[in-house]
């Protein structure tokens, strides 16, 4: 009865893995069509010249991940850009008269020390570039740069586009504006250094919000969609992707704003954190 019942279990676990094998390949499908019809879509609304860096272009894959962990988050944080930096984030939120600069411990995810902005601004990407982090805003085309471990407040800087996501490679740091064209400068002197038009499949990918710079790769969260980029950052190619539904249901009372808008890495232990705008939780997770 036992052995019975163990092959039936086993039958069962066998039919329930292979239904969830085709379940999994039917939602790739289904998300590899609906990003070739939106990038299609943005395509036709601007169009642009292909490059022809792009000819070569393959249909990029999408990656699996499990979680591994998740972290309290204030879910009143409007969270627009995440660093990990010495065992916590440093947390950049949005929202007028609610912006604000952070350090949040992670494990608990309390804040540990915080800065508020003025009421105009609305914060947006953040990245730590040494001992300084640099915040962008969102429509005043104006940054800020502030002592990491205090928090002073040590410069400011302006940008002709809009601010959204930031990160840093090491030595420039790389902007996003809601475009499909992400803008690197100068970690000093805030100068534009070059374009990189991010393609996937040979179509402008527009919309790129939060960002990561990870093991050579830029990460990019789109906005409004569960979906995070891997770009390669000589030739703006997405190669792969990660598709984060159902990580967070989104909550009506907040007008569906609480959307997937938070990347940051640990490279000392090689973590990856992701979370988004007023999410109750960070996750850690893994790529399979
Ligand atoms: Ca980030």
């Amino acid at each position: 009865m036992a052995r019975k019942s163990e092959k039936h279990q086993n039958t069962a676990a066998k039919k329930n893995s292979k239904l969830s094998l085709f379940i999994t390949a039917a939602i790739g499908a289904i998300i590899v069509v609906t990003l070739v019809v939106m990038a299609t879509r943005e395509d036709q609304k601007t169009p642009v010249e292909k490059p022809a860096a792009d000819k070569g272009a393959t249909m990029p894959e999408q990656v699996s991940y499990e979680v591994v962990a998740s972290y309290p988050h204030d879910p009143k944080a409007f969270l627009q850009g995440l660093v990990f930096h010495d065992g916590g984030f440093y947390e950049s939120t949005g929202q007028f008269g609610r912006s604000s600069l952070r350090r949040v411990e992670l494990q608990s995810g309390k804040v540990l020390k915080k800065v508020d902005l003025a009421d105009e601004y609305f914060g947006e990407g953040l990245a730590m570039v040494g001992d300084r982090l640099v915040q962008l805003t969102w429509q005043t085309h104006r940054g800020f740069v502030y002592e990491r471990d205090t928090f002073r407040k040590i410069g400011e800087f302006t940008y002709q586009s809009e601010g959204w996501g930031l990160c840093y490679d090491g030595k420039n740091l790389i902007m996003s504006d809601g475009s499909d064209t992400l803008t690197y400068m100068d970690a000093t002197t805030f100068e534009p250094v070059k374009k990189l038009r991010v393609t996937m499949n040979g179509r402008a990918m527009r919309n790129l919000n939060e960002l990561e710079f990870i093991e050579g790769e830029i990460w990019a969260n789109v906005w409004h969609e569960d979906l995070i980029l891997r770009i390669n950052p000589e030739s703006g190619r997405v190669s792969s992707f990660l598709n984060l539904r159902g990580l967070h249901n989104p909550d009506v009372s907040e007008g569906g704003e609480d959307v997937l808008n938070g990347i940051a890495y640990d490279a000392a232990q090689k973590r990856i954190f992701i979370s988004g705008k007023l999410w109750p939780k960070i996750f850690e997770i893994k790529l399979k």
